[in-house]
């Protein structure tokens, strides 16, 4: 049917932007994700002709491409080996503990990056059959840093953009990786390529001086025996923040928000967290600081608590399951220590809920807790400012890219774990005219900078990257 058109727009990325569900009568629908990488898409493809490459969450399954909304999905097949290695081993246990500085220790396994570069090379293959002479191709993330210089050889036509949603790491800690050559020379097949902070971009910058010994002048790369320019910038992701802040205030929502305060006792204080269930989110430092506070007897249980949801993550890779463990036995010891008869002190889910049960949790929220240890962004941070209308407080990591955009936090160290207890009860504590000063200057930071804002930024800076001059 449609898989011999083309299209002037491709996105690629690991995942597609459905889930399959199966209905009451064993037939499967793709239903849209409600992630914000699918609204800013949607901005930006509005008029256009686009198609979005990606794998569709099932093993050994290639649905034909289809149609949803004017946009052409097309899905690429892994087998269930592939899932295994391309993605929960070479991306998740190899990249994602390098690009994270090494929380966990990282896996490197030859077979593994055999499997990441034959994926790659689908995703690229794909791409090059689906674009349009002179098409943009948009590629998102760590699990596909070799197909912007595959697609290149293939279609030298086509105008290249990568982002990276999680952090560069420094090259000291890039230096480790067996892959380290073919993943920069993979990356400089693009024309542009964005990173959450411009000190991610900086160390990419620094891997090509001194892993390829390239050439840099400023943000721009000479790309080693070619004539080619790569630029590589911050563009910091954000979210569709008119559409959240809608959803908040809708009756619904705000009757929800009334009603969990009343079902956890009306305490006087609730802390919240929202994480997948992730090494790199902090949750067990949030965790020792809280039983801590209230060891200390600086906090009562009697009216503060602390909410958590841990949504379900690669669970199938050891160090999640590990994490798992470690975070339930905390929650199990401070409830065990601390939780009064009828309440408890920490609300553990570790489940995933819709978006207006989250909208409904950040109104609630009197102090949000956001600790991670290395993030390259952080959404959460930036939707709990922007649902939460009144006097809260937002405790934030200097280690997520959040931090470089969203000042007026309370913003920790969480390794320093004293120094974590103090910021949260400074949270708690604040007058609330100061509380109401700082969200407000944070919901409009946000409110300005949008995953609109950030989306035609990004196409801004590939449609002028060095190698093509503003006409
Ligand atoms: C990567 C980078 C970067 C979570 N639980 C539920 C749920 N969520 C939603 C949140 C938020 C998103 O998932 C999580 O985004 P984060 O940015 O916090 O973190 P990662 O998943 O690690 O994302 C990160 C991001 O990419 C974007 O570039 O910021 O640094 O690691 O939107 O609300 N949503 C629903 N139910 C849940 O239970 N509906």
């Amino acid at each position: 049917m449609t898989a011999r058109r083309t299209y002037d727009f491709v996105i690629a990325a690991n995942r597609l932007p459905v889930d399959r569900v199966v209905t009451d009568d064993g037939e499967v629908e793709w239903q849209r994700s409600p992630g914000g990488l699918v609204t800013a898409m949607e901005s930006v493809m509005r008029g256009r002709e686009a198609a979005w490459v990606g794998w569709s969450g099932q093993a050994d399954e290639a649905p034909e491409p289809f149609l949803e909304n004017d946009l052409l999905l097309v899905p690429i097949e892994l087998t269930a080996q592939e899932v295994a290695s391309y993605y929960e081993g070479h991306s998740n246990d190899s990249l994602w503990p390098i690009y994270h500085d090494v929380i966990v220790p990282a896996t490197f396994r030859r077979r593994w990056a055999a499997a990441y570069e034959k994926v790659n090379r689908r995703f690229a293959q794909k791409c090059a059959e689906v674009a349009a002479p002179g098409a943009t191709v948009w590629i998102h993330d760590y699990q596909l840093q070799l197909v912007p210089r595959m697609l290149r050889v293939l279609r030298p036509d086509v105008r290249i953009g990568w982002f990276n949603h999680i952090p560069f790491p420094p090259v000291e800690l890039f230096a480790q990786l067996p892959m380290r050559h073919t993943i920069l020379k993979g990356l400089l097949g693009a024309d542009f390529l964005g990173f959450q902070r411009p000190a991610d971009a900086e160390n990419f910058l620094r891997a090509c001086r001194r892993l390829l010994g390239a050439k840099t002048k400023g943000d721009v790369v000479d790309v080693p025996d070619t004539d080619r320019r790569v630029r590589a910038a911050g563009v910091p992701i954000s979210i569709d923040a008119a559409g959240l802040s809608e959803l908040a205030q809708t009756d619904g929502v705000q009757a929800r928000a009334a009603e969990i305060r009343e079902q956890l006792g009306n305490p006087k204080t609730i802390l919240l967290g929202v994480d997948r269930l992730d090494y790199t989110k902090g949750i067990r430092h949030r965790m020792k600081a809280f039983g801590e506070l209230l060891t200390d007897g600086r906090l009562d249980p009697a009216d503060t608590m602390l909410v958590q949801v841990a949504s379900p993550s690669r669970e199938r890779v050891a160090a999640y399951r590990e994490l798992r463990h470690q975070v339930e036995r905390t929650v199990g010891n401070i409830n065990g220590a601390h939780s009064p008869i009828g309440s408890t002190a920490v609300t553990y889910m570790h489940r995933s809920f819709p978006r207006e049960e989250m909208a409904a949790l950040y109104c609630v929220a009197d102090v949000m807790l956001v600790t991670p240890l290395r993030d390259g962004m952080n959404l959460v941070a930036k939707e709990y400012v922007t649902c939460h209308d009144g006097p809260g407080a937002l405790v934030l990591s200097e280690f997520t890219g959040a931090a470089n955009e969203l000042k007026q936090a309370f913003r920790c160290n969480p390794h320093d774990i004293e120094a974590l207890k103090h910021t949260i009860l400074a949270a708690i504590d604040a007058p609330e005219a100061e509380r109401t000063k700082r969200m407000r200057a944070l919901r409009r930071q946000v409110a300005r900078n949008d995953v609109q804002r950030w989306a035609s930024n990004y196409l801004d800076a590939l449609k002028y990257a060095p190698d093509k001059p503003p006409a």
